[in-house]
């Protein structure tokens, strides 16, 4: 009896896996704050510091997760400029005197560098497909001076076209650290055609002064069938 009941789960869950293990695989989405990892270059994400759409000017962080902001951060960082993920678990405020900075869990934490080059997530597309790449970018700091996020493809600015905008995307409401809350936020949603390799960059531009530019990303990127 036993041995029937076994060869019934069995068939049942063969009935069960069966029909799904023979249609493709469900295609995986990428992450940019689930995905942060100190195991740098590995996976689709890159970070680094450069010019968005200069591939020779990119430079790759260092591997290795540095604890910066009083330990409320795992960081990537060079100088000012830093790709940081909130180490706490829970939303937190970095306060150093000069301004505050709300550190929120769903976004990684970019600055842009001092001498004005730009901080850069970058996904590698790992085959060729249509990828759909929906995120944003958000103040956050309380005293900002502006950030210009930029998204390039390759050599190509899509900025505008991905954020639906007609001019230079440009960020500088600032956020609530009382509240806990972000403050501006854009939000940009496209899909495009990637060769594999093809490189997207995710940059923070510093739109002048480099100081107070703490801003906060995300993008989930998946493959579909076309546009
Ligand atoms: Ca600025």
């Amino acid at each position: 009896m036993k041995t029937m009941l076994t060869c019934a789960a069995v068939a049942a869950l063969l009935a069960t896996v069966g029909p799904a293990s023979a249609q493709s695989p469900a295609p995986a989405s990428y992450k940019a704050t689930r995905d942060f990892s100190y195991n740098n270059p590995g996976g689709v994400w890159s970070y680094g510091y450069g010019t968005a759409g200069d591939k020779a000017s990119f430079v790759r962080y260092p591997a290795g997760l540095i604890s910066a902001a009083n330990g409320l951060l795992d960081s990537f960082y060079d100088g000012e400029s830093s790709v940081s993920v909130n180490a706490t678990g829970a939303v937190a405020l970095h306060d150093p005197g000069s301004s505050k900075v709300v550190i929120p869990t769903d976004a990684l934490v970019m600055h842009p560098r001092l001498d004005g080059q730009e901080t850069m997530v970058v996904f590698t597309a790992p085959a060729h497909s249509f990828y759909r790449m929906e995120g944003f970018f958000e103040i956050l700091d309380n005293a900002p001076t502006s950030v210009a996020p930029r998204i390039v493809i390759g050599t190509k600015d899509q900025t505008r076209k991905a954020f639906g905008e007609k001019q230079t995307v440009v960020l500088s409401g600032a956020a609530d650290p009382a509240a806990l809350k972000p403050g501006e936020k854009k939000s940009f949603s496209f899909t495009r055609e990637l060769s594999k390799n093809q490189r997207v960059q995710f940059a923070l531009n510093p739109n002048g002064h480099w100081r107070f530019d703490s801003t906060g990303f995300d993008v989930t990127i998946t493959p579909v069938a076309s546009k």
